[in-house]
């Protein structure tokens, strides 16, 4: 009981300051003369349309694409720059071959291309062109032993969350190294996010640098560990 209520109070806490939507947010008067993209002004805030980087990809199959860059960062220590020459991707725990890749080698597997949404808690949302590799590829690298059923995601500023197994292979989850036809941006983060289709945002990890296999189900990353659930499912 007490649990939940320290749920609830973390909860209302991060309602209020970790997932705001834009306060600025206003629709424009004017049109948006010089405008290539068949984004209408009508369908999208003059704030929203000042975050879209040069040459973003600003609808997909009629879609509207909203920014990589969003409103307010909420992360836990802030954006983090990761110096690609130095950058790995550690692939371990559970696994027979323990792996360290570059970026070029996780660019090098088969693209995986769609067209997810991001769902933050407070029902703020983006859907975004996502690129990457198939998580289930870079594990397979790896050769992931019979026992493991969770994967536990580590991050350059400390952040942890984690996965089922199950749900990666599923759901045929991507690591995503693009979003909107450009390279994620460190703000977004650089170099790959695990876009968690149909999970909170709190599951999609950013500046991923290792990537753990468990069989610790119950394993609680930096906000499950604060009183978030687990499952995370949006619904
Ligand atoms: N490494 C790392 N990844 C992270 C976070 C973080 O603080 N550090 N925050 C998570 C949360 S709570 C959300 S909603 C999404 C998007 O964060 P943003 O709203 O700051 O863009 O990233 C997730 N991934
Ligand atoms: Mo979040």
């Amino acid at each position: 009981m007490k649990r939940t209520w320290i749920g609830i109070a973390l909860l209302v806490s991060f309602l209020l300051g970790a997932c705001s939507a834009d306060p600025t947010a206003s629709m424009p008067e004017q049109t948006t003369t010089g405008m290539t993209k068949a984004t209408t002004v009508d369908a999208v805030s003059s704030a929203t349309l000042s975050r879209y980087r040069e040459n973003e990809i600003q609808d997909y199959e009629g879609v509207r694409l909203d920014p990589a860059i969003g409103p307010s960062d909420n992360s836990i220590s802030g954006v983090q720059r990761v110096d690609i020459r130095t950058y790995r991707l550690a692939v371990d725990g559970l696994v027979s071959k323990p792996l360290e890749l570059t970026y070029d080698d996780v660019l090098k597997r088969t693209p995986v291309e769609r067209l997810i949404t991001l769902y933050c808690v407070t029902g703020w949302q983006a859907t975004m062109l996502w690129r990457g590799v198939q998580l289930s590829e870079i594990l397979d690298l790896a050769t992931v032993n019979p026992e493991a059923n969770t994967v536990i995601f580590h991050c350059v500023d400390g952040y942890t969350t984690s996965l089922p197994l199950a749900a990666i292979i599923d759901n045929k989850l991507i690591m995503a190294y693009q979003a909107n036809g450009l390279p994620i941006p460190a703000e977004m983060g650089y170099p790959f996010i695990i876009v968690a289709e149909d999970k909170l945002g709190y599951k999609w990890a950013r500046w991923v640098t290792r990537i753990e296999l468990s069989a610790d189900t119950n394993y609680e990353g930096y906000w499950e560990s604060r009183g978030f659930d687990n499952e995370a499912d949006i619904d």
